[in-house]
C-alpha cells in the first residue's frame, strides 16, 4: 500500500475512533494490531492482518459462508493478497476473490477446487487440505499457471492428479492421505518440484517414470503406499534429494546401490 500525505491525520483519527468503534479499517496496516476480543469476533467475522501485503483472516470462525460483512472488511483492507479461511465450515468459496494470490482453505467442507475466474490467474498458493474434494476434471487447475504451492492432503476421494496445472510450475506439492492410485498426467512435467508428498495413497508401484523427470526434488515421501519392490534405478538422477521417506512401502530390502545417485541424502536414525 502506498503511503499518502493524508495518512498521519487519518491515523490519529482512526486510533481515536478505535476507542469506541471496532478497528477493522485499512489503518490496521499501519497501526499496532488490535487484540481480538470475543465481542469483536462476533461483530466482525474476519479481520485484516498486515504483513508485507494484507491478509484477510477469517480462519477458525465457524463460518458456513463468506458473507457480506466479511467482504466489507476485505474492501477496507485495501488490496487483499492472502485469504486465510482455514478451520471453517465452508462448502463453497465466494464467486470472485479478486486479486488474491494465496488461498488457505484447509479444514473446510469444500468439494471443488476454484473455478476459472474465482481465483486470480496470478495465484501462487492454494491449501485445500482436509476438505471433501473428489477427483476434479483434468483441466481444473489449468487456469492457474503461477501456482507454486499446492496442498491437497486428506481428501480421501481424490484418486488421481491429472488436474495439476499444465504447464506446471509447482515447487511444493502435498497430496498425502488421499486415494491416489495413478500419477498419469502433468506431474511428470512438474520439473521445478522440490517437495513431493504422496504418502498414504494407493500407489501400487514405485513411480519411476515420474521421478525420472523431477531432477530438483529435495524431499520425497512415498511412505504408506504398497510400492515395493524398488528397481535399482528408482531414484536415478535425483541428485538433490536430501530427505526420502519409504516407511511401510512393503520393502524388505532395497537393492544395493539404489542410493548411488543421491549424494545429499541424509540417513536418519
Ligand atoms: C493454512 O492454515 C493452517 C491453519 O492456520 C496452517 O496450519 C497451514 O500451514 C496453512 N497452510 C499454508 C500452506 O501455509
Ligand atoms: C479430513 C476430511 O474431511 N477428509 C475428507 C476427504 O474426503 C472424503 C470423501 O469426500 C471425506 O470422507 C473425508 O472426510
Amino acid at each position: 500500500m502506498r503511503a499518502r500525505p493524508v495518512l498521519a491525520p487519518a491515523l490519529a483519527l482512526a486510533s481515536l475512533l478505535c476507542v469506541s468503534w471496532p478497528c477493522e479499517s485499512a489503518y490496521l496496516a499501519h497501526a499496532p494490531p488490535v487484540v481480538a476480543t470475543p465481542w469483536r469476533k462476533a461483530l466482525l467475522p474476519c479481520e485484516c492482518a498486515a504483513a508485507a501485503a494484507a491478509t484477510l483472516d477469517c480462519s477458525e470462525r465457524g463460518l458456513a459462508a463468506l458473507d457480506e460483512a466479511a467482504l466489507r472488511v476485505a474492501r477496507r483492507c485495501g488490496r487483499v493478497a492472502a485469504l486465510a479461511l482455514a478451520g471453517n465450515r465452508l462448502e463453497a468459496l465466494p464467486d470472485a476473490l479478486g486479486d488474491v494470490r494465496v488461498v488457505n482453505a484447509s479444514r473446510n467442507r469444500l468439494r471443488q477446487l476454484p473455478r476459472p475466474g474465482q481465483v486470480s490467474a496470478q495465484a501462487t498458493l492454494l491449501d485445500f487440505s482436509d476438505n471433501r474434494l473428489s477427483s476434479p476434471g483434468d483441466d481444473a487447475l489449468r487456469h492457474l499457471p503461477a501456482l507454486r504451492t499446492l496442498r491437497l492432503s486428506r481428501n480421501r476421494s481424490l484418486r488421481h492428479l491429472r488436474f495439476l496445472p499444465d504447464p506446471c510450475g509447482l515447487v511444493h506439492l502435498e497430496a498425502g492421505e488421499n486415494g491416489v492410485a495413478s500419477l498419469d498426467g502433468p506431474l511428470a512435467r512438474c520439473a521445478r518440484l522440490e517437495t513431493l508428498d504422496l504418502s498414504g495413497n494407493a500407489l501400487a508401484a514405485a513411480p519411476r517414470h515420474v521421478l525420472a523427470s523431477l531432477r530438483r526434488l529435495r524431499v520425497l515421501d512415498l511412505s504408506w503406499n504398497d510400492v515395493a519392490p524398488f528397481p535399482l534405478d528408482t531414484f536415478a538422477g535425483l541428485t538433490q534429494l536430501t530427505e526420502l521417506r519409504l516407511d511401510s512401502t512393503g520393502a524388505e530390502a532395497l537393492p544395493e546401490g539404489i542410493f548411488a545417485d543421491l549424494p545429499q541424502l541424509e540417513f536418519g536414525a
